[in-house]
């Protein structure tokens, strides 16, 4: 069995780009894996957040991964601060880390700009998800693509701690991207990534938005004036997301849509997009609102971070004795 690895921020507003780039996969590979989800609070903070609404936000992801059909009897599901090895891992990893790779990183290069100094964490932030990753010996890590340079990053951390303390130290870890919904775009802004911190309320689709708040977004998506359903990215880059939506939640190829929809005007595709759309989220929005209050969520998380921690720990005296740290 594969060990499989990943993490969600507690930051709200979890859209369909998470779920069509990541989330989904978390599902499709519980029954073939051992998988282990983490809801990465310690990564929210790398930006000002209040903390009442973390409080909150930790929960609301929780409840969404357990709607979306992650089971905690099958999966080890809890939140990273309940395990102290992420924090400990993370420094171990950033004396192995170089500054001029983390300057690099393009997530960084865009939050930081324009700045003159910037919170330290947001820095160092991928060295903490290559800790994530590798404290569990982690084969798999299913996550959207913007998150490929994170995890080159951690591969490259991986073989210079292993190529250094022994080539067992750590599991070196593969990527895993969906072929369609592994980057979907701002529906007003079709070259920017859709993201849960964009201002404009309408440039994505919330798992838990009401059916109205679906349509309106959707028939105000940004499209183009030529009005064929064509998947072009360079010059629709607008039609081409609702395409990737729509493949992604149906299943149907991009081929097939473009085929059913020939002769037809964006008003038509649209219509079908929303129903699309908001039949896939009412199971899962329904799922939600019987588990969010529950206390079987809590006791969820607790098992879970107790699973996670006994792995971790191992992990743990393994770094410690091959860096020589500790007595
Ligand atoms: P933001 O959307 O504000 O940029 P984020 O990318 O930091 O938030 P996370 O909660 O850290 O969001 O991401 C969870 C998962 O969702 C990651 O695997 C990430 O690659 C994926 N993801 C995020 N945005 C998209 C997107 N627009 N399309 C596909 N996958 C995405
Ligand atoms: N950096 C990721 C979230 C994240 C993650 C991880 C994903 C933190 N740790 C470990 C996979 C594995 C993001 O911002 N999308």
């Amino acid at each position: 069995m594969k060990r499989v690895f990943s993490g969600v921020q507690p930051t709200g507003n979890i859209h369909i780009g998470n779920y069509l780039g990541a989330l989904k996969q978390f599902v499709e590979l519980q029954d073939e894996n051992e998988c282990i989800y983490c809801i990465v609070d310690e990564h929210a903070i790398t930006v000002p957040q209040d903390p009442k609404e973390l409080k909150k936000h930790i929960l609301d992801v929780a409840a969404l991964y357990m709607a979306i059909g992650i089971d905690p009897k099958k999966s080890i599901v809890f939140v990273q601060s309940s395990v102290s090895g992420h924090a400990e891992l993370g420094w171990v990893l950033n004396c192995a880390a170089n500054t001029g790779e983390l300057f690099r990183m393009t997530p960084f290069k865009a939050k930081s700009q324009g700045k003159q100094s910037v919170g330290a964490g947001l820095l160092t932030y991928p060295v903490l998800m290559a800790a994530d990753i590798l404290l569990y010996d982690t084969d798999i890590v299913p996550v959207g693509n913007d998150q490929k340079q994170h995890i080159e990053l951690t591969r490259d951390l991986a073989i210079r701690v292993n190529a250094k303390y022994g080539k067992d130290t750590f599991v070196v870890p593969d990527g895993r991207f969906m072929k369609s919904g592994a980057r979907i775009m701002a529906l007003d802004d079709p070259t920017s990534k859709m993201s849960k911190s964009a201002p404009n309320d309408h440039s994505r689709i919330s798992l838990l938005d009401e059916p109205s708040k679906i349509k309106k977004s959707i028939m105000r998506a940004t499209t183009d004036s030529d009005g064929i359903v064509k998947f072009d990215i360079e010059n629709k880059p607008g039609v081409s997301n609702l395409l990737s939506i729509y493949s992604a939640f149906t299943g149907k190829t991009v081929e097939e849509l473009e085929a059913e929809y020939d002769g037809h005007g964006y008003g038509d595709f649209k219509k079908d997009l929303v129903e699309v759309t908001v039949n896939a989220l009412a199971p899962i929005k329904e799922r939600y609102n019987e588990i969010r209050e529950s206390q079987e969520l809590i006791d969820a998380l607790k098992d879970g971070a107790e699973r996670a921690d006994a792995i971790a720990r191992k992990t743990m005296e393994r770094v410690r004795d091959r860096f020589g740290l500790g007595l």
